[in-house]
């Protein structure tokens, strides 16, 4: 255990004893969400430190407190580190996680009723693109696209004429089960055809982007939301990029439109990760998590798993549990996990069945690439998987399963609990 947690054990024995066992349960289990990551140590004190005592509405430089010395100096390097690691005319790090963060590019760039185009939630979008339940569909109006009936990707001639019918004054483009390359370039075009703001979110795919293995929004986009965890490994939080000429309108849509004081302990962690992200060795992660996900997508294949697009280009896959088994995703991801393998239940597109009892899993490699999976254990991967589907109530097997499950993982250090 890399924490010293003496005091908390001390003071409060059960959430300790929980966060150890939280620890236990990352360090034994083979993590498939394709959200999830592992944050070095260096990421965790940072984000555990001091700072979390600070208060410190508004920007370096201009803040309504005093005693900024330090703050400034944290959130300018986080800053200036997301520009030069993205390209990017101007970043915003306050924002408190991804749905902050696409809430404040709306306000930033949209009036109240204003028009709005993602991808549909049940297809890959995400709750923020638009989802009749969330605000963005609430406070704007939300007509989403689709991606191809057939191929489950991305038709950008059908965006095209989408577009073109209901003119949004936005375009969302960046997803959360989408398991190809988006064409931002396309994007672009689409939204100038019809005078949209492009809004790239990439909160999955902002790791992949910094190490090369997927194309770069910021030339295209006029903002770019992400989250600060999933594949780039920072803390909990977001952060948004913008062309110049946005800069002001985002800023002000964090503060004072839409939050208060900053996380300046989330501040610092990504600050960390963003230094990790532009070292040599992050690079060859990115390629690694594409080329291990692309041999998992393969080996799955191979054995009988229906993958949506039938494939994967970048981080996950979604693989179609009902069409390739007859079982429906839950049952799938409660097997897994009982094997010791965690995933997610998961829509598909056109799904017949409910968000909570859907066709289908999602699975990624994020973070069993950071801790050192290369293709050899994909392999094993996708016999587990195989074994677990086609005897997902046989618990003899389940557990015979997880005991070899345990033992790869003793064999893999995990950053910020062991190794
Ligand atoms: N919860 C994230 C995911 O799992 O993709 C999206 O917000």
């Amino acid at each position: 255990m890399c924490q010293d947690l003496k005091a908390l054990q001390a003071e409060d024995p059960q959430i300790y004893n929980a966060i150890r066992a939280e620890e236990k349960r990352q360090f034994e289990a083979i993590r498939l969400i394709p959200s999830e990551n592992y944050a070095s140590q260096a990421v965790l004190e940072a984000s555990g430190s001091v700072l979390t005592n600070k208060y410190s509405e508004g920007y370096a430089g201009k803040r309504y407190y005093e005693g900024q010395e330090h703050i400034d100096e944290v959130e300018n390097l986080a800053v200036e580190r997301a520009k030069e690691l993205f390209g990017a005319d101007h970043a915003n790090v306050q924002p408190y996680s991804g749905s902050p963060a696409n809430a404040a590019a709306y306000y930033a760039l949209l009036e109240k009723g204003d028009t709005i185009m993602g991808l549909h939630l049940l297809e890959g979008g995400h709750l923020t693109h638009g989802w009749k339940y969330n605000m963005s569909a609430r406070f704007y109006n939300s007509v989403p696209y689709h991606v191809d009936k057939e191929t489950e990707m991305l038709d950008y001639d059908q965006v095209m004429e989408a577009a073109k019918e209901h003119k949004p004054n936005l375009i969302v483009c960046g997803y959360t089960a989408y398991p190809r390359i988006v064409d931002f370039a396309k994007f672009r075009e689409i939204a100038d055809e019809v005078g949209a703001y492009l809004l790239a979110d990439i909160s999955h795919i902002n790791g992949l982007i910094v190490g090369g293995v997927h194309p770069n929004p910021v030339p295209y986009a006029d903002v770019v939301t992400s989250t600060s965890h999933k594949a780039i490994r920072g803390p909990r939080g977001g952060f948004i990029l913008s062309k110049a000429e946005h800069a002001q309108a985002i800023d002000k849509a964090i503060i004072p439109g839409l939050q208060g004081g900053p996380h300046n302990h989330t501040t610092a962690g990504i600050a960390v990760a963003f230094k990790e992200a532009m070292q040599p060795e992050f690079k060859e992660y990115a390629q690694q998590v594409v080329k291990n996900a692309k041999h998992l997508a393969d080996k799955l294949m191979e054995r009988g798993f229906v993958l949506v697009t039938g494939g994967t280009d970048n981080h996950l896959m979604v693989i179609n549990t009902a069409k390739s088994h007859d079982i429906p995703g839950k049952v799938v991801s409660e097997a897994l996990n009982k094997a010791g393998i965690v995933s997610n239940y998961n829509m598909v597109p056109f799904d017949e069945r409910s968000p909570m009892d859907p066709s289908g899993v999602r699975i990624g490699t994020p973070a069993v690439t950071t801790r050192g999976f290369k293709e050899a254990e994909m392999e094993k991967i996708a016999e587990w998987m195989e074994r677990v589907i086609k005897d997902p109530h046989n618990e003899e097997s389940l557990k015979t399963i997880h005991a070899e499950v345990l033992e790869l993982c003793s064999g893999f250090p995990c950053p910020g609990i062991e190794g």
